[in-house]
């Protein structure tokens, strides 16, 4: 998967699983819901008047009337009290009594990852990383998407084309589980009134070199809080091979490291994917650094915690609440989050369900824009303290090495 382009500049992949890469999946909606209390009467062809029977209904049964209907049906909309609507029935002048039921012009699908850190938006859980700025390093950001638009506020192009729109689709999936917009279509992000830059640093293919991530990392430095900027929170699901010198790419002259160093010191959160190798984090940049957090991905078919969700259908070899057998791992990671069949935002509009640490990534970049949203000025590394102090404890069964990271959690956020 990595394929060197020169003895000097290694090439950068997107880490998206590719073995897990399914087709997109358009998921329908269920059936709208029944509304208690309100029912729609239908009278017989012999009243003469829709509206006066109406009226006079209402008045004997303590009804509260919202419609009466006389050209299409003869008959009305109301809320009946359950104890009058059998009396209701079996007047006379009714022919049958229909429950109201909602509908919509679409739904929006809660994604399942989303669900599992318990970032779901509730009466109780409201925040919505409001006007947090979040860069997405990676192929870019489809600008028009219906889902996404609202929310991306700029970008930079360092790959190839002419724009940092996305012309491979990864970009668009990670923007999505960061912050998808919560409307009545799509999917929902985990920050969902955060905003996005597109920073496009892998081309179509999903491919780059370091030279082109570091001109994106450059870009969002120039953005950075301690350049008067507003980007607090940087995603990164590409990596290659390399190592941490443990002194920011001075020693091992890594310029990559240093960019990356120097973009946290100026108030950026750099989340990472861990890599999808199966192999030591250690062995794979960005996920090696420390100055980042790097996230493993979890396998979760329910949305819900414990192992109880049956397989994930997108693909095989996975369990439930189980680390995600293609996942790096080691004392490079910080954090796990759900990996495996993640549904999203995709280019040209669409969606996809797709599997990688690349989706793992971004659910803690999300996480870490809802704790930015409530404690403004936050450092990097306070950040990173936060998110791991309020995960998920581990070990997450499966877990291969003997650091046993915790699940990225959202509901103290
Ligand atoms: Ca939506
Ligand atoms: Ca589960
Ligand atoms: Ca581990």
């Amino acid at each position: 998967m990595y394929k060197r382009i020169s003895s000097l500049v290694l090439a950068v992949v997107l880490l998206l699983s590719m073995s897990g890469m399914a087709s997109a999946a358009a998921n329908s909606v269920p059936a709208a819901g029944v509304i208690p209390g309100q029912y729609i009467v239908v009278f017989n062809d012999t009243v003469a008047n829709p509206r006066d029977a109406a009226n006079d209904m209402a008045r004997e049964h303590g009804l509260g009337l919202t419609h009466v209907y006389e050209y299409a049906v003869k008959g009305y909309a109301a809320t009946i009290p359950a104890a009058r609507l059998n009396a209701v029935k079996s007047d006379s002048r009714v022919l049958f009594v229909s429950e109201d039921r909602e509908v919509s012009i679409g739904a929006q699908t809660l994604p399942t990852g989303v669900d599992r850190i318990d970032a779901e938006q509730t009466a109780t859980h409201t925040n919505k990383g409001t006007g947090v700025n979040v860069a997405v390093i990676d192929t870019g950001i489809d600008l028009t998407h219906p889902d996404l638009s609202a929310n991306i506020v700029g970008g930079k192009n360092c790959s190839t084309g002419k724009s940092y729109s996305d012309g491979n689709g990864h970009g668009s999936h990670v923007a999505g589980t960061i912050a998808a917009v919560n409307n009545t279509e799509g999917v929902v992000g985990i920050a969902p009134e955060a905003k996005l830059w597109a920073v496009r640093v892998l081309d179509n293919r999903g491919s780059g070199s370091w030279s082109s991530v570091i001109c994106g990392i450059d870009f969002v430095t120039s953005k950075a809080p301690a350049n008067g900027g507003p980007i607090t929170v940087a995603n990164m699901s590409l990596g290659g091979t390399g190592s941490d010198d443990g002194n920011c790419g001075l020693t091992n002259n890594d310029a990559l490291h240093q960019a990356i160093c120097r973009s946290v010191a100026a108030g950026v959160t750099y989340v990472v994917a861990a890599g999808n190798e199966t192999d030591n984090a250690a062995n794979h940049v960005p996920a090696a650094y420390d100055e980042v957090i790097t996230v493993s991905a979890l396998s979760d078919s329910d949305g819900k915690s414990g192992g109880t969700g049956g397989a994930p259908t997108c693909r095989t070899g996975e369990l439930d609440d189980y680390f995600a057998t293609f996942s790096n791992f080691g004392a490079d990671v910080d954090i796990a989050a759900p990996g495996v069949c993640i549904l999203s935002t995709w280019k040209g509009g669409g969606y996809n369900t797709i599997s990688g640490t690349s989706m793992a990534s971004p659910h803690v970049a999300g996480v870490a824009a809802l704790y930015i949203a409530t404690h403004a000025g936050a450092t990097p590394a306070q950040v990173k303290d936060a998110l791991i102090a309020a995960q998920e404890s581990g070990p997450i069964p499966g877990d291969p090495d003997t650091y046993k990271e915790g699940i990225v959690n959202a509901g103290g956020f």
